[in-house]
């Protein structure tokens, strides 16, 4: 059997009851086959970077699973598709976004699938609840850039 690898996924929601969404997926993450959650960060409420619409409820999760990376992805777009998430432009507000920011120390470059999550770096959003279960992951440089973005724990 596959050795399982830890993945780091990015949970986010500006539309309906954001809270929510995000703590039932975290829940459904954990419930993936062959897949459990190793660490949660706080959820935080963000202002929307390169978005329109209200402020985003934010957080990380750490996975261990035996899945491939291809797997998760689609796992991940079927959770949302279960939240309601439609797609009538790029970024517009969301019921539930997931996206696969590291899968072990794995490259891939796809046209599904890009990890790391090529716009990672630069979003305090996925930087700071990252940082918060994975500090070895981010460094304070990394958290210096982008110091500017308005992010605040949210429970
Ligand atoms: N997601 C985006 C674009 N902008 N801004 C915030 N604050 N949070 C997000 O999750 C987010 C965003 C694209 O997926
Ligand atoms: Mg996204
Ligand atoms: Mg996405």
């Amino acid at each position: 059997m596959r050795e399982p690898v830890t993945a780091y996924i990015a949970l986010g929601a500006n539309l309906g009851d954001a809270p929510a969404a995000v703590k039932a997926a975290l829940q459904a993450l954990d419930a993936l086959p062959q897949t459990r959650v190793l660490a949660r960060s706080s959820l935080y409420r963000t202002a929307p970077v390169d978005a329109q619409g209200p402020d985003f409820i934010n957080a990380v999760a750490a996975v261990a699973t035996r899945l491939t990376a291809q797997a998760l992805l689609q796992s991940l777009q079927q959770l949302e598709l279960s939240a309601g998430r439609e797609r009538p432009s790029r970024n517009a507000p969301r019921t539930l976004d997931l996206d696969l920011l590291l899968f072990g120390a794995a490259h891939i470059d796809s046209p599904a699938l890009t990890v790391p999550h090529p716009r990672m770096a630069q979003r305090a959003f996925v930087l700071v609840p990252l940082a918060e279960i994975a500090p070895g992951l981010v460094s304070a440089q990394q958290l210096a850039a982008v110091a500017g973005q308005r992010i605040t724990r949210d429970g």
